[in-house]
C-alpha cells in the first residue's frame, strides 16, 4: 500500500504517512508526561492545590481539537482530490461474483475473468457492480478499496503511474472461499496495451486454422474427428500434432516443414497425391497452429 504505483494509492500513502507522524508524536508526548509524572512523583512529596486548569484545557481539549481538525481537513481533501480526476475514455466494468471476477471492455467488446488490463499513465473509469453478494475491489499499489454493492454501480477512477502487475484481492468478507478471490492488474505501455486488445479480438489463431481447415478443400480428403472434415483420401489428421514425421516419414514433424508441405507437399514428395494451395502466409500459419495443436 505505501509502494505506490498509482496516483490514488499515492495520495492515501501520503495521508497515511502524514496521520502515522501525528500520532508518533502524540505517543511519545504523552508517555513522557507519564514517566515524567511518576519520576517527580518520587522524588518529592506532592504538593499541595496547585492549579492544573490551563493545562487541561491546552493539553485536552485545545490540542485534541486542533490536531483532530487537521486530520479532518487533510482526509476530506484527499477524498475529494481523488474524486477530481481526470474524466476518463477508458471504461471497464468489473463484476464481482462468488470468488472470481468478470471484466468487460465495452470499448473494445473484450471480456476476460481475473486479470484486468489497463494502459500506464491514463485515467482509467472502473464501474464496479456485484453480481451476489456485497464484495470490495482493492489493490492496494493502485487505490483504495470501493464496494462492489448488487445492483448498484460504483465507479472507481484509477491513474497508474507504473508498468507492472499488481494484485488486488476482494476486501469485504463474502462468502466461505473469500480468501481465494484475488486477481491482478496488468499496468501496460500504450503500446503493449493496444497489442493486448488486438490480440484479444482476434479469435486465437489455431481457432482461425480450425475454420480455414473446414473452408478449404482440407476437410474433403482429411479427418478430424469431432469436426466436420470427413474425407478419407489421405490420412485421418486427429492426432496430427502428436506425430514425429510428415508424409509417411518424409520429414520431421516441426512447424517449418508443416508449413512447406501444406504450400506444397510436391517440394517435399514429388508426385504426391495431395494438391498444392495457394492460401497467404498468414493463413498457411493458422493451418499450422491448428494441426500442431491437435493432440
Ligand atoms: C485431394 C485430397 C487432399 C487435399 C485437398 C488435401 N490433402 Fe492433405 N493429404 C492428402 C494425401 C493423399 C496425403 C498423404 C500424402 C503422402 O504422405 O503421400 C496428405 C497428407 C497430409 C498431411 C500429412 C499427414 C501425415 O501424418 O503425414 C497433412 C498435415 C495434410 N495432408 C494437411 C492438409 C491440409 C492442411 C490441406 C488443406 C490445405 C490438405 N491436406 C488438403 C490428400 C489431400
Ligand atoms: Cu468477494
Amino acid at each position: 500500500m505505501l509502494d505506490s504505483a498509482g496516483r490514488e494509492a499515492r495520495h492515501v500513502a501520503g495521508l497515511w504517512w502524514f496521520m502515522f507522524v501525528v500520532a508518533v508524536a502524540v505517543y511519545v508526548l504523552v508517555a513522557a508526561m507519564v514517566v515524567i509524572g511518576v519520576l517527580r512523583r518520587r522524588a518529592a512529596e506532592p504538593e499541595e492545590g496547585g492549579d492544573r486548569t490551563g493545562f487541561v484545557w491546552w493539553g485536552g481539549i485545545v490540542m485534541p481539537v486542533v490536531i483532530l481538525g487537521v486530520l479532518a481537513y487533510l482526509t476530506v481533501s484527499t477524498t475529494t482530490a481523488l474524486g477530481r480526476n481526470a474524466p476518463s475514455n477508458l471504461e471497464i466494468d468489473v463484476t464481482g461474483h462468488d470468488w472470481w471476477w468478470e471484466v468487460r471492455y465495452p470499448e473494445s467488446g473484450l471480456r476476460t475473468a481475473n486479470e484486468v488490463h489497463i494502459p500506464v499513465d491514463r485515467t482509467v473509469e472502473l464501474r464496479l457492480h456485484s453480481a451476489d453478494v456485497l464484495h470490495s475491489f482493492w489493490v492496494p499499489r493502485l487505490a483504495g478499496k470501493v464496494d462492489m454493492v448488487p445492483e448498484q454501480t460504483n465507479p472507481l477512477r484509477i491513474r497508474a503511474e507504473r508498468t507492472g502487475t499488481f494484485l488486488g484481492e476482494c476486501a469485504e468478507f463474502c462468502g466461505l472461499q473469500h480468501a481465494n478471490m484475488r486477481f491482478v492488474v496488468v499496468v501496460q505501455t500504450a503500446e503493449d496495451y493496444a497489442q493486448w486488445v488486438v490480440a484479444g479480438q482476434a479469435p486465437s489463431t489455431a481457432a482461425q486454422g480450425a475454420a480455414l481447415f473446414e473452408r478449404q478443400t482440407c476437410a474433403g480428403c482429411h479427418t478430424i474427428s469431432g469436426t466436420q472434415a470427413d474425407g478419407t483420401v489421405g490420412p485421418d489428421l486427429t492426432d496430427f500434432g502428436s506425430r514425429q514425421w510428415i508424409g509417411a516419414k518424409a520429414v520431421p514433424n516441426t512447424p517449418e516443414n508443416l508449413l512447406r508441405w501444406i504450400r506444397d507437399p510436391g517440394s517435399i514428395k514429388p508426385g504426391v497425391l495431395m494438391p498444392p494451395s495457394q492460401l497467404p502466409d498468414s493463413e498457411l500459419r493458422a493451418l499450422v497452429a491448428y494441426l500442431e495443436s491437435l493432440r
